[in-house]
């Protein structure tokens, strides 16, 4: 029955070609369903002859083996190729950036601002805040800075007038804070020692040139406690200096000073090679000056309410604007409030960039260059 052979080859052929799964349970259908064609040729044997009868159905028999093996094969075959088909269309690039890389960058301030509070917020300190426009009290006279104390003089602090309808009155007038150091007088005001507190935020004086700008950024610190002395002061803003700069090997030196609300008064020099081109910060026979510190005025703890006999602490105050030109190497001060883009771009830090003392502060590779 040579048209057997045909007909099997013609199947197994359309098994072999059938391109989806849904083709080739057509083919099976076609085939061997109830309507089928080897499913009718089934039924005619019985009304064969016995002999034909048992060589057809032999025949298709062995057919229907054949077909039913070449309909798995396939089967397996087309639901590999549909897996794979399926797991390359879902494929990720796992490698690919979070998200496309933004245009915005972080102000160096910003960053600064960060930094020091990441550095100081593992020493224990908390952060305080208060506001912009401050009282003579707070800003003034609880620093130990009596009316005719020569930074109260007209040229340095900016004066509100609060009242336009009254001629104006130097001594009851609101100012813009020329430092955060009503912060640390208004903590004091509301909580007793223990107290561990910086305050950062924006300070203004009546000056302008390359190193000086009217509106500029400050943290200042306070600590509070029995027996704080000028050793607490010194290991403190040491380690903060070393963390900060990112060394582990940072010279110091102190140098008396004056401030009206610190006595003793001090100021701290870190080591650095200057030449013309460089300042190297860490190595080297220059020094240059970083802070101002100090044991806190008993009057101005009196002035906060607290107890100098009992308590006593240091205090010590910085320019964040001055770390940030030291840190990463800004030339002017005025270029930093001038919103240049340019600049901002040059300058600035991606804001993937984050500040932590154990995954790295400045992440220095991470200026947007
Ligand atoms: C400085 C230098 C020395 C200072 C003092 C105080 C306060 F309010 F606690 F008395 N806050 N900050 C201080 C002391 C600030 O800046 C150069």
């Amino acid at each position: 029955m040579e048209n057997l052979e045909d007909l099997k080859s013609e199947i197994l052929n359309k098994i072999n070609h059938s391109a989806v799964l849904k083709e080739l349970d057509d083919i099976r259908v076609s085939v061997l369903g109830k309507k089928g064609k080897l499913t009718e040729m089934m039924k005619t044997l019985g009304t064969l002859p016995l002999e034909e009868k048992i060589s057809l159905g032999k025949g298709l028999n062995i057919i229907k083996t054949k077909i039913e093996e070449a309909i798995e094969t396939q089967k397996k075959f087309l639901e590999e190729k549909a897996l794979n088909e399926k797991l390359k269309s879902e494929t990720l690039d796992v490698t690919l950036p979070v998200r496309p890389e933004t245009q915005g960058r972080i102000h160096p301030v910003s960053k600064i601002y960060e930094e020091v509070a990441a550095i100081f917020g593992q020493m224990g300190f908390e952060v305080a805040e208060g506001p912009d426009i401050e009282d003579q009290f707070h800003n003034f006279n609880a620093l130990n800075m009596p009316l005719n104390h020569p930074a109260r003089q007209m040229q340095d602090t900016f004066y509100l007038n609060n009242n336009p309808n009254k001629p104006f009155d130097m001594e009851t007038a609101y100012v813009i804070r020329t430092h955060t150091s009503g912060v640390q007088i208004r903590t004091m005001e509301k909580q007793q020692p223990p107290i561990r507190i910086i305050a950062m935020g924006r300070t203004y004086r009546s000056d302008y040139d390359a190193t000086h700008t009217p509106m500029f950024h400050q943290v200042e610190g306070l600590v509070i406690d029995k027996n704080i002395t000028l050793s607490h002061l010194k290991g403190c803003l040491h380690d903060f200096m070393k963390a900060f700069f990112e060394l582990d090997d940072l010279p110091v030196r102190y140098r008396p000073s004056y401030f009206p609300f610190t006595e003793p008064s001090i100021e701290m020099d870190i080591g650095c090679l200057k030449s013309k081109t460089e300042l190297k910060i860490g190595a080297g026979n220059d020094w240059l000056e970083v802070l101002g510190c100090g044991m806190v005025h008993p009057n101005v703890l009196r002035a906060g309410g607290i107890n100098p006999d009992e308590y006593q602490g240091f205090a010590f105050g910085m320019g964040i604007d001055r770390l940030a030109m030291l840190k990463y190497g800004i030339p002017d001060l005025r270029t930093f409030f001038e919103s240049d883009v340019r600049w901002l771009k040059h300058y600035g830090f991606t804001p993937l960039d984050f500040s932590s003392m154990t995954d790295g502060l400045s992440n220095n590779g991470g200026l947007a260059r």
